[in-house]
């Protein structure tokens, strides 16, 4: 076999995101421009020569194809050895386990996450270092800035590598080893969680629902949740994993996570239901009649997680990201724990998990996880919620309801907008910014402005500093306003907005959040004028 070193130029928009690079498919299935990316990633990182890396995805359209392509170029610079998952499949925390697991030097995630699959949708790209989380912004930034010199790539020519059976091969010289992407995985979880007591609680008439939403959770959660803790098969919906994720979008909120929120809060609805994304690291919780927002599932894990024996001994701190609601600060406060606060993206809690200062990290995208992996983690999060009930004996409903009596509630909701024209996005976020100066002090919408600037980050471990993070109005009384540019979308901009106001009166606890928040939501209107900027009447998305 021989390795061919093919001459090619930098390609324009090849900078990672919030996560990893995310594109049209066909961008990427265009010439050059994944082994551009892949080569990049390469160079970006000092090579892989001599070096173990992991390979997986969530199985959406081109996922074989890429690996196949990602196997040749790291064969074809020298690589060691490739930790491949059967049939290219890997859910994102099952390959962060498995960068730590085998001390691989890295990985590469192939996902585009919650965001839809298919020829004419979305593919992705992301890289994690060694402790099995994503890069960091200086390796991502190595990696942007390679894409922006590379001349040539190098990469073998090879018949396809059989990756449909467990085992070991090799090519041109590279040892490749292809894994049960679920075994390992499935054996963390068991070590972390009471798994005798989820099966008494299953074999005592409690019943859920899991949905796969036709992503890279379904073998997962049925060799878990079914095989392992005996619940009863029906249990997983939409378990076999399709390429386009049989057509919808794998994001597990309520509005494409519709039929399963419509079963909880039906007559003979489940006690408990969940939902995972596209790559298996987002969760959404759901009880009979009740649909838990991240933020709050976050705060009631963070209470309750001494009844799983991994965290039987306390948490060493917990963290959120900026634009998730304070309910979790409150636990913490409660508690004596420190709580951090970092900008949107995984990423950043990777050195607060390594560094020992965190144990439980959340995001309000649906994203819980913990320090025995170096991603979020979906099925952790069902199976740290199964445990908690479990353990409690108390139903979804009366444990929120008791979390609430006790530390109050955040109210919270987010606003998308999606495919906005780019400039007119820049343009509210720069008419935002420009009140930063005025707005203190005033009262909008019978609210008084106490703060207004943007987020950055300095880094307690590493010292480095983010900027640009998000930009936040709070209210008197801890009211709070967040607006942000997502970075995992492929088509023009998309604007969050993030609402959130504190409750503390008990008999307020079960207001409708969009009425909660009324006034937080118009305030939001007068000061980013979002209607007039993007001519839309209504968000795409409320979560
Ligand atoms: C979104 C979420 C963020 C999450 C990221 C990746 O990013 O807001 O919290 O970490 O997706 O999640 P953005 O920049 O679009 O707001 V996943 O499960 O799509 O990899
Ligand atoms: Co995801």
């Amino acid at each position: 076999m021989q390795v061919t070193t093919v001459t090619t130029a930098p390609i324009e928009g090849q900078k990672p995101g919030t996560s990893g690079l995310r594109k049209k498919t066909r961008t990427f299935m265009e010439p050059h421009f994944l082994e551009n990316f892949v080569q990049s990633i390469w160079n970006g990182i000092g090579g892989v020569e001599g070096r173990t890396l992991v390979l997986g995805g969530d199985g959406r359209y081109f996922n074989e194809r890429a690996a196949q392509v990602i196997l040749r170029m790291a064969a074809a610079s020298g690589a060691a050895k490739v930790i491949v998952g059967q049939n290219a499949i890997l859910s994102t925390p099952a390959a962060s386990n498995m960068i730590r697991k085998r001390g691989a030097f890295g990985g590469i995630i192939m996902s585009a996450s919650h965001n839809p699959g298919g020829i004419d949708e979305d593919f992705g790209v992301k890289y994690n270092t060694a402790n099995g989380g994503p890069a960091p912004e200086g390796v991502t930034g190595k990696i942007f800035e390679a894409t922006k010199t590379i001349t040539e790539y190098r990469i073998v020519e090879a018949a396809d590598v059989d990756l449909s059976t467990v085992g070991e091969t090799t090519l041109a010289g590279m040892e490749i080893e292809v894994v049960d992407p679920v075994a390992d995985y499935a054996e963390l979880m068991e070590s972390l969680f009471d798994f005798d007591a989820i099966r008494a609680l299953f074999a005592g008439g409690f019943t859920m629902r899991f949905d796969a939403m036709h992503a890279v959770t379904g073998p997962y959660a049925t060799e878990i949740l079914v095989n392992r803790l005996g619940a009863p098969a029906e249990t997983v919906m939409n378990a076999v994993p399709s390429p386009d994720f049989g057509g919808g979008h794998p994001d597990p909120n309520p509005i494409w996570a519709k039929p399963l929120v419509d079963l909880v809060m039906s007559q003979d609805g489940p006690d408990f239901a969940a939902a995972s994304d596209g790559d298996g690291d987002r969760n959404m919780i759901l009880g009979k009649g009740i649909y838990i927002t991240p933020s709050d599932s976050l705060a009631v894990l963070a209470a309750n997680a001494h009844h799983a024996p991994a965290y039987a001994d306390g948490l060493k701190g917990v963290a959120r990201s900026m634009p998730t609601s304070g309910a979790l600060d409150r636990v913490a406060a409660a508690r004596g724990l420190d709580c951090y606060e970092t900008p949107t993206g995984w990423k950043f809690f990777g050195n607060l998990l390594d560094d020992g200062r965190a144990t439980l990290c959340g995001e309000e995208s649906a994203g819980t996880g913990a320090d025995h992996v170096r991603e979020k983690d979906g099925l952790w999060a069902v199976l740290l919620w199964l445990n908690v009930l479990a353990g409690s004996g108390k139903s979804v409903q009366a444990l929120m309801a008791a979390h609430w009596a006790e530390y109050g509630r955040n109210y919270y909701s987010r606003h998308d907008y999606e495919g906005v024209d780019a400039e007119a996005a820049a343009g509210l976020m720069d008419h935002v910014r420009g009140q930063f100066a005025t707005l203190p002090g005033t009262v909008i919408e019978g609210l008084t402005v106490e703060s207004a600037d943007e987020f950055a980050y300095d880094d307690p471990v590493d010292g480095s500093r983010s900027e640009g993070q998000g930009l936040r109005i709070g209210f008197a009384g801890g009211s709070r306003i967040v607006i942000r540019l997502s970075g995992t979308g492929t088509v023009g901009a998309t604007i969050r907005v993030y609402l959130e106001l504190v409750e503390t009166d008990p008999a307020a606890m079960d207001r409708d959040p969009q009425e909660a928040l009324a006034a937080v939501i118009a305030a939001a209107e007068t000061i980013a004028q979002i209607r007039a900027r993007t001519g839309r009447d209504a968000p795409d998305v409320i979560t």
